[in-house]
């Protein structure tokens, strides 16, 4: 019996340790006027619905939770302020088009190749930081 409640605890502490978010696949996109956008792959494996609540940099002044729409001939960017769902078993990317993290007034020593610092912060989940490369197109899969 002893034996049969070790492994049950051994078994339930493994799942809820797997049980995470996944960032992958993280690049940033320099554009003119000190601009620039950051897409990533967010993986939650857990079998509740997490949020994408906030995210900062020590590189860039504005850092915000963006959304590209379309709505006719017009596109426009979607601030998330209140966060975004990551589905429980689901993944979100983050790409052009689509969801972005904005950044404005990135540090003018930064260029091409550099790394920039962004730390992405969750509701059920500890921060995550990410140090993407500065490209001008995306990289190929
Ligand atoms: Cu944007």
């Amino acid at each position: 019996m002893k034996k049969i409640l070790l492994a049950l605890v051994i078994f339930f502490n493994v799942n809820t340790a797997d049980a995470k978010i996944i960032v992958d696949n993280a690049w940033a996109r320099l554009t003119p006027n000190g601009m620039g956008a950051v897409f990533f792959d967010i993986i939650n494996t857990n079998t509740e619905d997490d949020f994408l609540i906030n995210a900062s940099s020590p590189n860039a002044l504005s850092v915000m939770i963006h959304e590209t729409q379309r709505i006719g001939n017009m596109t426009h960017m979607k601030h998330h302020s209140d966060g975004t769902k990551i589905p429980a078993n689901g993944t979100v990317l983050f790409e052009p088009g689509s969801f972005h993290i904005m950044l404005s007034k990135i540090d003018e020593n930064l260029k091409l190749g550099d790394k920039i610092l962004i730390n992405l912060n969750f509701q059920n989940h500890d921060d995550i930081s990410i140090e993407p490369i500065l490209k001008i197109r995306p990289p190929i899969k």
